[in-house]
């Protein structure tokens, strides 16, 4: 049979952002989810644990240095994002929320053991828009206020987008905790900007 276009499972991104649920999680922060934003995220996984250049980063806790329980690769420049998917997303997003994403950073969850502690991103500015795209297994994304108070609790499966908005980094902390549960390798992608930095 011939193939058709529209069969192709080569990724591609929902440009309409159509499907946005935007959560207020208080009067100034706001997290946006779009399920299926991306579409082929299989094959978009599989070329990135592949191709990027994995690094093992160590961070400082307590006056100790330790392995952290993640690989990262880090990508200033889009243009030399490892798919060129990545750098279509990048626009997409750029085009939708107004910010020019113009460098990101993609994390590698090997296993349910690996993860990420609470912390909010670093930027220059007090209200931003920090897009974080899923590929490969389920894991819970929580946020929590700095303040104190309950956790929101998001479950981003593959080609889902979550985006933190408003004062999210300065007032509230996010995480991807280790869980008992196996879960296969994850991805995360993070769409960053000169412009926050
Ligand atoms: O992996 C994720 O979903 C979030 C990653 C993250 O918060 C970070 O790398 O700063």
């Amino acid at each position: 049979m011939e193939a058709s276009l529209f069969d192709s499972d080569e990724p591609a991104v929902d440009a309409s952002f159509g499907g946005a649920r935007r959560i207020a999680l208080d009067d100034t922060s706001w997290v946006e989810v779009v399920p299926g934003w991306l579409t082929g995220a299989d094959v978009l996984v599989a070329a990135l644990v592949r191709t990027a250049g994995w690094e093992q980063r160590h961070r400082w806790m307590y006056g100790r240095r330790v392995l952290e329980p993640r690989l990262t690769a880090t990508y200033p420049h889009i243009e030399h994002a490892p798919h060129p998917l990545l750098r279509e997303a990048g626009s997409a997003l750029s085009e939708h929320y107004g910010v020019t994403y113009d460098g990101l950073w993609i994390n590698l969850y090997r296993s349910h053991h690996d993860s990420t502690g609470w912390h909010g991103d670093r930027t220059s500015q007090p209200t931003t828009i920090v897009p974080v795209l899923t590929l490969g297994a389920q894991r819970r994304f929580l946020l929590r206020p700095v303040a104190g108070g309950a956790s929101t609790v998001l479950r981003p499966v593959a080609g889902d987008l979550v985006v933190m908005g408003g004062r999210c980094q300065a007032d509230w902390r996010h995480a991807v905790p280790k869980q008992a549960t196996p879960a296969g390798p994850r991805v995360s992608v993070n769409f960053s900007a000169t412009a926050q930095r």
